[in-house]
């Protein structure tokens, strides 16, 4: 039977389980991706796992995330991840080298390999047909410990992409109009393969950018076939005998179809605060932007960044705004500056970053008050800029260039009437440069791991108890992201490796006084609605409301990132039998689990809550290991004992 590319990859990786979606199967993993933010955290586990030398064909560790150095804390942890980088043989890339995503895709990804990143937006990979799927830290660390990685079996959606891009659309075009048609649940428990003549039209980079943000769409991964476009840009970085052709086979099905027409495409934008909220830049156009930001983790390759320097040759920024370039690399950054890129930008008036998140992960660049920021970044959830009612438009570097020139959005094909569109191509071949990668070292014996005072030792969690009485500590609706659950910005992300600190900052922005009111509930709960946890991979979303005593969320439907890191750290992930039940739970009501211990580790996969007496079904759809891990109060806990 003709198979598609994504079972083709599943199937010569899988270790146990059917291709049945749904059910839980478990892959071999060939590369996997730390970056600092979620590394720390990973690196703790994976040592204590006590291993010598991690069990992977690659392993690398990213220092992008967490640049500014406003004290001691984010240098104490970068210094703890290289040397422990250097200890277990894991590449390293210094800070200032780039962002994981786009590093990876130009120096390590190989066509038809298994990526863990401990990052969402890993499946940029997908731009050279790595299958790499976004996990949480724990998850992460036992790849590298050589485990295999666990996750329920996605259904493949197959995309036919025809025709090809008109002048003044790009690839982030293509993935704004999935998340239009799809919106941020349509990806969960799927993952997004795309087929068709279209594809030969896109570069490499250009599929890195669907695939980066079908993490918007909730999505396990995304994957394009491996061709000559392909190949071009693996012999464009020196690693041309890394390829391989890879596409599905002739008169392959999918579980799901879609079909994009390229041509028929027109510049989209996402208004805020959802990647969803896609609408065409033509009716936004004409509002006043304060802030442009090209770059970070996605829209920030040598083809994005080389078009917004043509755009903005000889033309100068807007009065009142402020344009900012963040590099996806030091590489991309190299090559722009070689073909005299960096000088049309500095010309122009456009401030050029050091490569890595910045701004994305709001480790600054928050706009000020009611202002407008219009970035090339994959998500604009609430406030994940670092400012409260923010409003962030996310849309490609052709919109954003365009918008930057007249101080207001622009659909930029309103440029293409006064001069052509620069189409520039990546390079045939890059100026190469890895000095800031530390390679992996044959002989460790000598390095000493470095834990300064901002690492802080991983909390004691117990096991699940025999029945719970508790309450509900807060009640929310659809679509709660991690970063509602546990912000970032530039005064959380420095607290990634200290629990108890990290913990006060829990729904900050929705309800400051959740940490306070979770540690008197003890055991408490809290309830929403659809698509629970979406967005980061961050296992600090469930770590941290662990410690302060969650030990149950009931919702509508999770995440699938976070309902794994859910189970990881002890926190029953169920579901509303009936959605309507949920109006039953408020803040405050009186909650309890009769027997919950025993139900669980029978196998039941109803469990009845009584809520304010009145009795509720909740569903429990976890695999039986799961189970096991939620007994002991968690996966490292499990572990721990298997080892006695
Ligand atoms: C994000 O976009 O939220 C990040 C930065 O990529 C996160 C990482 C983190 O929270 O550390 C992710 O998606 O995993």
């Amino acid at each position: 039977m003709p198979k598609n590319l994504t079972t083709k990859i599943l199937e010569a990786h899988l270790v146990e389980g059917k291709l049945v979606p749904g059910t839980e199967i478990s892959i071999k993993i060939d590369h996997t991706l730390l970056q600092d933010a979620t590394g720390t955290m990973a690196m703790l586990e994976f040592i204590a796992m006590g291993l010598p030398r991690v069990k992977v064909d690659l392993a690398a560790q990213y220092i992008d995330h967490n640049l500014l150095q406003t004290d001691y804390k984010n240098a104490d942890d970068h210094a703890f991840l290289t040397s422990a980088a250097m200890k277990f043989g894991v590449h390293l890339s210094k800070p200032g080298n780039g962002v994981s995503h786009q590093v990876h895709l130009e120096r390590f990804g190989v066509p038809g390999f298994t990526l863990l990143g401990a990052d969402s937006h890993s499946p940029t990979a997908a731009g050279i047909s790595v299958l790499a799927i976004g996990a949480g830290g724990l998850d992460v660390a036992l790849a590298m410990a050589g485990h295999p990685f666990n996750l329920p079996c996605p259904a493949v959606m197959g995309v036919k992409l025809t025709g090809k891009l008109l002048d003044w659309v790009s690839g982030k075009d293509v993935i704004l109009e999935m998340l239009r048609r799809h919106t941020v649940k349509g990806g969960v428990g799927k993952v997004i393969e795309y087929y068709g003549p279209g594809v030969a039209t896109l570069s490499a980079t250009d599929r890195a950018t669907i695939g980066n943000m079908g993490a918007e769409l909730g999505a396990t991964s995304s994957i394009f076939p491996s061709d000559d476009r392909t190949r071009d840009f693996l012999v464009s970085q020196g690693r041309g005998e890394s390829w391989q052709p890879l596409a599905a086979d002739e008169g392959a099905g999918y579980d799901e179809y879609d079909e994009i027409d390229l041509s028929a495409l027109e510049p989209l934008i996402a208004c805020p605060s959802s990647p969803d909220n896609v609408v065409p830049v033509r009716e936004v156009a004409g509002t006043k932007v304060d802030q442009v930001i090209v770059g970070s983790s996605v829209n920030s390759s040598y083809r994005d960044l080389m078009t917004v320097c043509r755009i903005m040759e000889g033309n100068r920024v807007a009065a009142g705004v402020h344009f900012h370039v963040n590099p996806g690399s030091r590489q991309s950054l190299e090559n722009v500056a070689q073909d005299g890129g960096v000088l049309m930008l500095l010309m122009a008036g456009v401030s050029i970053h050091q490569s890595g998140c910045l701004g994305c992960i709001g480790m600054g660049q928050a706009p000020g008050t009611d202002q407008v920021s219009l970035r090339t970044f994959p998500r604009n959830f609430p406030g994940r800029s670092g400012t409260k009612g923010d409003k962030v438009y996310l849309c490609s570097p052709e919109t954003a260039a365009a918008s930057g020139i007249n101080g207001v959005i622009t659909d930029p094909r309103k440029l293409g009437e006064i001069r052509s569109y620069p189409a520039v191509q990546n390079p045939e071949k890059y100026l190469l440069d890895d000095s800031s990668i530390i390679f992996p070292l044959e002989d460790s014996s000598k390095v000493e791991i470095k834990t300064g005072p901002n690492i802080v030792p991983f909390p004691d969690f117990d096991a699940l108890p025999e029945s719970l009485q508790t309450t509900v500590v807060i009640a929310l609706g659809d679509n709660i992201t991690t970063d509602h659950i546990m912000p970032a910005g530039n005064k959380v992300l420095p607290l990634r490796s200290n629990i108890p600190a990290i913990s006060e900052h829990v729904f900050e922005q929705v309800d400051p006084d959740f940490p306070a009111r979770a540690k008197v509930a003890g055991n408490g709960i809290v309830v929403a609605g659809e698509n629970y946890g979406q967005g980061s991979s961050r296992e600090h979303a469930a770590i941290a409301p662990r410690f302060l005593g969650i030990r149950a969320k009931i919702v509508k439907s999770f995440a699938r990132i976070h309902k794994a890191n859910l189970v990881n750290f002890g926190i029953l992930p169920l579901i509303f039998k009936n959605a309507d039940d949920i109006n039953l739970f408020r803040q405050g009501c009186h909650v309890s689990f009769q027997g919950v211990r025993q139900l669980i580790e029978s196998g039941a996969s109803e469990i009845p809550v009584s809520v304010d007496g009145k009795e509720v079904i909740t569903l429990l759809e976890i695999s039986a290991r799961q189970r096991q891990e939620l007994l002991a109060g968690g996966t490292l806990n499990l572990v721990k004992h298997q080892q006695h």
